[in-house]
């Protein structure tokens, strides 16, 4: 399902192979003389059933272990159904990795390897780790496909790799990107498809829309504990709403789990609902806590929120997803990039290379 990616310097073309690297021959421990230069690039993304049949395992995994009643079950598997039977996150997801690690590849002169982990459905971000750690790179990057940081989202997953990471110990320390709500890139990759979105809005409806930027809601009691992501995505909201010259904007959390806990909000179709009584014309839903399309977008924006728009006497528009776009993946691949630039630069100010993991 990997490729190594590798770039031939005197060619200077970036190409991409279809076996994995041989390990390095020299057998002298992490970052020895000799070793080869292989970026491995630990992907890690939500994951997705293939099919309706895993949906009972994959929903079992997000509940920690805890199988979803009947009820619960079959409204997810609905839900799928509403959106064609499957989720494209999966193959999204791969072809973002795949792409950033050519980008990288390219940009760097070095080969380049993603390795995809999922947090709730195989292939695990442990098995990914086990990959990484068996093709013996010489430095590494976690990449997490979420802009904002959250003890219910990062945090699980850069915990999954770590927990993996001590059983093996042969494997390279790796630099984990904690975050990328602010990116200059990222912030402007969005501008630029609220503005599009906006201007595909009938005339008559522009002058009232409203721009909802949204984010998955977690659970209150994480916030409470002084959670940053609420920041994180009132921040990108407010840089996103400023580069697209937005003057009326909101921001609301969507997809609430079915849980006893009370979830972050305003959710979105209650904000959707208060503008209508408000008398907007159009709402414009920003997914912004989101980088692919995904269930969390194709079924509860385009479908759910449409409908209680519509309802409210609004139109509704959605902004395009970042997906595997070119301006998308020139970000991920500065992170990457930069990553590796400090990795470097503490590496000289320690007057050695770093051993074991990072903090955040
Ligand atoms: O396309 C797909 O098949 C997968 C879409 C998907 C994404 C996603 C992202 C986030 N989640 C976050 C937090 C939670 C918490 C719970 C929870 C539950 C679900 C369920 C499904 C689901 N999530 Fe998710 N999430 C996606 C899908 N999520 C399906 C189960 C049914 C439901 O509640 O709707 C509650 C867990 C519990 O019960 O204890 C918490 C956060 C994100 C955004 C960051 C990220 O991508 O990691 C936060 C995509």
């Amino acid at each position: 399902m990997d490729e190594a990616v590798n770039r031939n310097p005197k060619a200077g073309v970036a190409g991409v192979r279809g076996t994995a690297r041989p390990a390095a021959q020299d057998g002298t421990g992490r970052d020895g003389p000799g070793r080869g230069d292989l970026v491995a690039l630990l992907v890690m993304a939500y994951g997705t059933p293939q099919s309706l049949d895993e949906v009972e395992p994959y929903y079992t995994h997000i509940r920690h272990g805890r199988p979803p009643t009947p009820e619960l079950l079959q409204e997810l598997i609905d839900r799928y159904k509403a959106i064609g039977g499957k989720s494209p996150l999966h193959e999204i997801t791969e072809e973002q990795a795949r792409r950033v690690a050519t980008t990288v590849a390219g940009r760097l002169g070095r080969p380049v390897e993603p390795f995809v982990g999922y947090l709730h459905i195989a292939p695990f971000i442990a098995d990914a780790v086990e990959r990484m750690a068996a093709a013996r790179p010489r430095d590494a990057v976690g990449l997490v496909l979420a802009p904002q940081y959250s003890a219910a989202s990062v945090a699980l997953y850069q915990q999954a790799a770590r927990e993996a990471l001590e059983r093996h110990p042969e494997a390279p320390a790796v630099h984990f990107i904690d975050h990328f709500h602010n990116h200059p890139g990222f912030v402007a990759a969005l501008a630029r498809r609220v503005e599009s979105t906006l201007a595909g809005l009938p005339a008559d409806r522009r002058e009232g829309a409203v721009v909802i930027f949204t984010a998955h809601s977690i659970p209150q009691p994480v916030v409470d504990r002084g959670d940053p992501y609420p920041r994180h995505v009132e921040e990108t909201a407010a840089k996103v709403a400023a580069a697209a010259g937005v003057g009326r904007w909101r921001v609301a959390y969507q997809s609430a789990g079915r849980t006893a806990d009370p979830w972050l909000g305003p959710d979105v179709t209650d904000v959707i609902r208060q503008l209508g009584r408000e008398g907007a014309r159009a709402v414009v839903a920003c997914p912004v806590g989101f980088v692919a399309d995904h269930l969390e977008v194709l079924y509860d924006l385009d479908i759910e929120a449409r409908q209680v728009a519509e309802e409210a006497g609004l139109a509704f528009a959605r902004t395009p997803s970042l997906n595997a776009d070119a301006d998308f993946i020139e970000v991920l691949a500065d992170l990457v990039l930069d990553r590796l630039g400090a990795t470097r630069h503490e590496a000289a100010a320690a007057g050695a290379r770093p051993e074991g993991q990072e903090g955040q």
